[in-house]
């Protein structure tokens, strides 16, 4: 039998697995080609990498010489702004200095002028494991151990999907044990 209520759980899970859904085709499809634009072929340090020594410096290396102005924001683990001093661009590369501290998951955001004068948008991330003890303290960004941003952000989707499956089954549950 079919419970024809007007049911908030089901539209709140079905919303969520549209959510989910978005996400997973954001995560899959997000950095595809952007033809005949600047696209990023590179990163120091590389998109989705562990890194042990703190780079002073980010670069970002493009298929293409690039125009300005170009802005490389770099968000620490706390989303704080690690950058520090202004983008630098040459040819086909562009750079900014940060201060790399915190153990943690850092996100690099550029936003570049192609040579056709189209923005080109995106971003990168990578984890500063640090060293010895102050590993210890990276919290569940690094607890993989140095997978990829790309794969924690599949895993909480997965998360969501499963959530989404226990609430339905939760809500089939109690309107089946309530008179
Ligand atoms: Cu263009």
């Amino acid at each position: 039998m079919r419970d024809r209520r007007p049911a908030t759980r089901t539209r709140q899970a079905a919303a969520a697995l549209v959510a989910t859904v978005s996400l997973l085709a954001l995560v899959v499809y997000g950095d595809g080609p952007a033809a005949a634009h600047a696209s990023l072929v590179g990163a120091t340090p590389a998109d989705g990498s562990t890194v042990r020594s703190a780079p002073a410096r980010i670069t970002l290396r493009f298929d293409e010489n690039i125009r300005t102005p170009a802005v490389v924001i770099v968000a620490g683990p706390d989303g704080k702004r690690v950058d520090h001093g202004a983008t630098t661009v040459v040819d086909n590369t562009a750079s900014v200095p940060v201060r790399v501290a915190a153990p943690g998951v850092y996100t690099v955001s550029y936003r570049v002028i192609s040579g056709d004068g189209h923005p080109v948008a995106a971003r990168t991330t990578f984890a500063y494991r640090g060293r010895g003890a102050a590993a210890a303290a990276a919290g569940p960004g690094s607890v993989s151990g140095g997978a990829p941003t790309r794969w924690l952000i599949i895993g909480v989707a997965a998360a969501l999907v499963a959530a989404c499956g226990l609430l339905l089954t939760g809500r089939t549950r109690r309107s089946g044990t309530r008179r």
